[in-house]
């Protein structure tokens, strides 16, 4: 944990697929490692191009391209000496395979394990956590695995209705993070001058990130927060840019943010200039403690 008592680091997906992104990630002043989403198999991904970067905003269709469980076990033995939390982040095709990645990571030297409950990119799957009730069933049996902190990975809702029964089943079990968001699903960017969309897999379409979603992730974030009743903590992503977005999601609640598009932008460097700022900014403000402000938004 860094000197501000907040942790600020990658989000799963950016920095972190291959073993040289990973060493430069654990290397740099990011807090934690998270890496990208594993798969029981080494897998390809979805054909090029499938990632495109524009001012405000990114989309994806990147389709999981990973190492595969093993690999990444691996690795998190060869950087373990670095000494940082390590978060597998993982996602089944099915219920055994979700067993198998979870029984895997957890004899690896993983400190957290995020399920991915919401890729936004694989073609005629649906996004698993828009199933509330199976996704809180398969939940309870992971939990059973493992003793390692658990969370959850999970998509934007359009509906407070479900955030409500996620939250309150998320309760019933021993759930210990929310990761709030993953990209938005249905992004698309169409270049005019070509009449062509930008990229190719899934109609052009895909996971849009950057600071156009930030809105979204805050509602969700404060949703969230509202129905948990502050009983499990929330990890912020989506849309982080600067020292002031962190603390909006600070007030919203949440006790750690994950960097996306911006790290993709600028790179590992990106987390010393994030911290330095957000220090300068809680000494303008005259915040000795960032505890003092979790969850504090005022409503009008
Ligand atoms: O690999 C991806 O296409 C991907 C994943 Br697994 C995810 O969780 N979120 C995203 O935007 N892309």
């Amino acid at each position: 944990m860094n000197s501000l008592n907040f942790p600020i680091f990658n989000a799963s997906g950016v920095w972190c697929s291959s073993e040289r992104e990973l060493v430069d990630l654990v290397k740099s002043q990011s807090d934690e490692v998270v890496f990208k989403t594993m798969t029981v198999k080494p897998r390809l991904g979805n054909p090029e191009p499938r990632l495109f970067i524009g001012r405000d905003f990114s989309v994806n269709s990147m389709g999981l391209p990973n190492l595969g469980v093993d690999k990444y076990c691996q690795i998190a033995e060869k950087i373990l000496k670095y000494k940082k939390p390590m978060t597998a982040s993982i996602a089944g095709f099915s219920e055994n395979e979700f067993i198998s990645l979870t029984k895997k990571v957890d004899k690896a030297p993983f400190t957290s394990i995020e399920l991915n409950f919401s890729c936004p990119n694989l073609e005629s799957k649906g996004i698993f956590a828009y199933d509330i009730s199976l996704s809180l069933r398969l939940l309870a049996k992971l939990r059973k695995l493992t003793k390692k902190k658990l969370g959850v990975k999970l998509p934007p809702y359009v509906q407070r209705g479900d955030i409500k029964t996620m939250a309150e089943g998320l309760l019933k079990h021993n759930i210990n993070f929310v990761t709030l968001i993953n990209s938005f699903p249905l992004g698309c960017v169409i270049d005019h001058k070509k009449e062509i969309m930008v990229i190719k897999p899934n109609d052009g379409i895909g996971g849009l990130g950057g600071s156009i979603i930030k809105p979204i992730a805050l509602s969700q974030v404060v949703l969230f927060r509202k129905y948990l009743g502050g009983k499990r903590e929330i990890i912020g992503v989506g849309g982080i840019n600067s020292a002031e977005d962190i603390y909006e999601f600070i007030l919203a609640g949440t006790r750690g943010v994950g960097i996306g598009t911006a790290l993709l932008k600028k790179g590992p460097k990106i987390f010393k200039k994030l911290k330095l700022d957000l220090h300068r900014l809680l000494i303008k403000k005259k915040i000795r403690n960032i505890s003092d402000k979790l969850g504090k938004l005022k409503f009008l």
